[in-house]
């Protein structure tokens, strides 16, 4: 029978015409299933390989890093635990309480800084005190010198030194003034805020302040006060 009689046609055994359609759409299940099962693996295979390649910072993603001070110091009553070199005494007059420099030497302090941490922020004050003449203080992080400042009976100069990853503000708070230590005319005192902001910081950081003057403290001298170390 010719295919467009066998369509006409409405004689013959259904049980045959049936058997000739369901071979025809199981074919085309198969067919389409073969189909879809390669595409469905592509995909599936696409999604492994986004998850293998990608890292979860569950910290930085879901828990932003909080602010916490990591270190303070106001040298009060002679607080300064932690700290290596250096002289935490009362100097008198307006400064009170502070950490004094002594001749050739160096004061430094180390904090851990938290994981998660992308600045670590250090804030103090440096005085110079009586009769310095042009000796330099050298302020360091972690080794590196990042200000050197040069004392002028009653004034600071500073020069810069930095790197990128570290950022230097300063603000001079007073400047030839009689705050304290020796009270000799003409022996005054200079304060300046200096603030280093360190990018991307390393575990611990350690502050050092070398100081390069070459008489006794009760003459010339470079002291620090109200450090605050912040991580953020
Ligand atoms: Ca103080
Ligand atoms: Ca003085
Ligand atoms: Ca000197």
């Amino acid at each position: 029978m010719r295919p467009m009689a066998f369509l006409r046609s409405e004689q013959g055994a259904v049980t045959t015409d049936w058997v000739i359609m369901a071979t025809a759409t199981l074919g085309l299940g198969l067919a389409s299933m073969s189909v879809i099962s390669r595409g469905a693996n592509d995909v599936s295979g696409d999604i492994d390989a986004f998850l293998a390649d990608t890292d979860v910072h569950a910290s930085a993603a879901f828990a932003p890093f909080a602010p916490m001070v990591l270190a303070a110091f106001d040298f009060a009553q002679g607080a300064a635990a932690g700290w290596v070199g250096g002289w935490p005494v009362n100097v008198g007059g307006a400064l009170g309480d502070v950490l004094q420099i002594g001749p050739k030497e160096t004061a430094s302090l180390t904090v851990d800084v938290p994981d998660g941490a992308d600045t670590a922020t250090l804030t103090f004050d440096l005085i110079g005190m009586d009769s310095i003449d042009r000796e330099p203080a050298t302020i360091s992080i972690n080794g590196s010198p990042v200000l050197l400042g040069r004392g002028d009976f009653g004034q600071i100069t500073f020069t810069d030194l930095s790197g990128e990853n570290i950022g230097v503000t300063l603000t001079e708070v007073a400047r030839r003034q009689e705050l304290g230590g020796n009270t000799r005319p003409g022996w005054t005192e200079s304060i300046t805020t200096v603030t280093l902001t360190v990018d991307n910081p390393d575990d611990q950081l350690t502050l050092s302040v070398y100081s390069d003057t070459n008489q006794n403290r009760g003459d010339e001298s470079y002291a620090l006060d109200n450090l605050v170390i912040e991580a953020s």
